[in-house]
């Protein structure tokens, strides 16, 4: 009898480690693969107004203004699918807003916030553009 208990709870220790390393070796490669780039708002601008991805990277916006800011889908204001798909909605100092590109095209976006003030002032808007590519086509 005791041998029995003692012979199921070694199994199960044996499953949870199968598991984990499971775990372990499903998570790391997805992590180390997948790249992470930074676009900062500062002076009413995204530090990189024209960026190429990959498909599958992410872009991670961060203010590092004294305004408040926003990520919103869109070229112009009268867009019908304005902030589609990213809408990060009114960003505070030091906010951050990341998005997960998966599939390629070409994602223009603003600050509908600035864009409307600059426009209204005559001054260039904050827009800026995420341009994502598959890994078969070549780099432009
Ligand atoms: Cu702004």
């Amino acid at each position: 009898m005791k041998d029995y208990k003692q012979s199921r709870s070694f199994k199960r220790q044996r499953l949870i480690r199968v598991f984990v390393t499971l775990l372990l070796g499903w998570g790391v490669p997805q992590l180390a693969s997948a790249e992470t780039h930074e676009i900062n708002m500062k002076d009413r601008r995204f530090s990189t107004e024209t960026m190429r991805i990959k498909v599958g990277e992410t872009v991670k916006w961060v203010n590092d203004d004294t305004e408040l800011h926003q990520v919103i889908s869109g070229r112009t204001l009268s867009d019908k699918d304005l902030g589609q798909p990213m809408n990060s909605g009114v960003m505070l100092w030091n906010a951050a807003y990341a998005y997960t590109f998966t599939k390629s095209g070409a994602y223009p976006y603003m600050c509908v916030i600035h864009r409307a003030l600059d426009e209204h002032q005559g001054a260039r808007s904050m827009v800026g553009e995420i341009i994502v590519t598959d890994g078969a086509e070549s780099p432009r």
